[in-house]
């Protein structure tokens, strides 16, 4: 999720970053395009047009157009205004004064509730609680069995109706039972609405009543868009909701959903689910977020420090061969020049939105500074013809740079492979095409 809005948002940044100094149009410029990549993502056009001016007001109060710095500046900004968006500060959960703390799921059918109730009972039992999760959809056996199989799975106690009763009378029975087992928190789940008919939402604030519940917890599919935002509301306007929990955000939807939900309802996001497992449940982190949103690691360090040891014209040519696939030695040999020169490469890889997600595959843990030695060594007992056309190294051309150069011929082997690879991983994350990589959840 929110891959494609990172790359925008991205953009955005890089060529503001390319001007060095910043007029008013300039800034119009890219808070049209970061509008326009809001909207793409499916964000909920209110939380967009707020967002813009939330950021230009920040702007122009912070004096960026004077500023020596702007893009920073801007960057900051932006992450402070979605920062705001997703809540501000981190939203844990409320216990009751005495237990059992009551905390009731609702949400549209198939958002995920059962599954996330038995996540965040599995979470609450990790912190000491002594859960008890209640099957509250007593008109559907496969709802109950669901839980039940749930609760074995991960054993913790469910409390399930024998036979059809009333999600009310089933509820007051759990307490009951919740009481004398000396259950820390009773985990409530419930029916799933495929459409929330008024008569719905009036027997969901009926049991909400009975319950007196600490929290509810709206489950929102995150991956249904819009639809979960205007759910949303409806739920919070009939139960009084205290916080959303947001599933599938391992999904490949445009987000668009996580991000306007909290700002339409105002009601706080405690957790993120991120699979299917029991374990896939992350509490909610504001400011995190909104950082792998911009995918900053620290993008802004980045930047500059590319900025400085590259002109335009380098990137322009060298993002052109890497498109095409025809990086050579010399711009393998260059590229590496210029990394040593920004750092560490294992600190630099964690700064590159995406890299750290490839890291692996480079190898990047055996880079070390004798390792760049012999890179150089190697490549300057090239002839020119060979750093061009690496092709043509052959055996007996191999054994003369290895001796030309002081390494063997398994360090020249190893290069040569290097190269390949990071020439095939580039053309493909320049052309965006084969290896998808998210720089969320990895
Ligand atoms: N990938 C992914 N799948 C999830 C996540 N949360 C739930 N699911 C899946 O979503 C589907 C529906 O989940 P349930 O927990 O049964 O949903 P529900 O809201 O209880 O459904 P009803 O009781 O029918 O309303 C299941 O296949 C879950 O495995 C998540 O965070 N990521
Ligand atoms: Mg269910």
């Amino acid at each position: 999720m929110f891959e494609a809005l990172t790359d925008k948002l991205q953009g955005v940044f890089r060529r503001l970053g390319s001007h060095g100094t910043i007029n008013e149009q300039d800034l119009d410029e890219a808070l049209r395009e970061v509008r326009l990549a809001l909207l793409e993502a499916d964000v909920n056009f209110k939380v967009v047009r707020e967002f813009v001016q939330g950021v230009k007001e920040r702007a122009l109060g912070a004096k960026v157009l004077s500023s020596l710095t702007p893009m920073q500046q801007i960057i900051d900004i932006v992450n402070q205004q979605l920062v705001e968006v997703l809540g501000g500060g981190q939203s844990r959960l409320e216990h009751a004064k005495s237990p059992p703390t009551v905390m009731m799921m609702v949400g549209l059918k198939g958002s995920g509730k059962t599954t996330t109730t038995a996540k965040l009972a599995l979470h609450l039992r990790h912190q000491g609680d002594k859960p008890l999760m209640v099957a509250a959809d007593p008109e559907r056996v496969a709802a109950v069995e669901q839980l039940v199989a749930l609760g074995k799975q991960l054993s913790i106690a469910v409390y399930a109706p024998s036979g059809k009763s009333r999600p009310a009378d089933v509820c007051k029975a759990a307490l009951k039972e919740a009481k004398s087992s000396g259950a820390s928190t009773v985990l409530v789940d419930t029916v799933g609405y495929v459409q929330l008919d008024p008569e719905d939402l009036k027997e969901l604030a009926d049991l909400r009543k009975a319950l007196e519940p600490t929290e509810v917890l709206l489950v929102a599919d995150a991956m249904t868009g819009q639809e979960a935002v205007h759910a949303a509301e409806e739920f919070n306007r009939a139960v009084s909701l205290t916080g959303l929990i947001l599933t599938k955000l391992d999904g490949d939807a445009r987000g668009g959903a996580a991000l306007s939900i909290r700002a339409v309802t105002g009601v706080p996001i405690k957790f993120v689910g991120t699979g299917e497992k029991a374990d896939a449940l992350e509490p909610f982190h504001p400011d995190r977020f909104a950082s792998r949103i911009l995918g900053m690691g620290d993008l802004l360090t980045l930047i500059e420090k590319a900025k400085a040891e590259m002109t335009d014209e380098d990137v322009e040519s060298l993002s052109e061969r890497m498109k095409k696939g025809t990086l050579t030695l010399e711009d393998f040999l260059a590229q590496y020049q210029r990394v040593r020169r920004m750092g560490p490469l294992s600190q630099l890889v964690g700064l590159v939105p995406g890299l750290s997600a490839i890291k692996n595959r480079l190898n990047v843990e055996d880079l070390d500074e004798s390792y760049f030695a012999r890179v150089e060594a190697i490549i300057y007992s090239m002839t020119l013809e060979e750093r061009r056309n690496p092709d043509i190294i052959d055996g007996s051309r191999r054994r003369r740079i290895a001796t030309g150069s002081g390494t063997t011929t398994a360090d020249i082997n190893r290069l040569l492979k290097q190269y390949k690879e990071a020439k095939r991983i580039m053309q493909q994350i320049t052309t965006g095409r084969g290896a998808k990589i998210s720089p969320l959840f990895r």
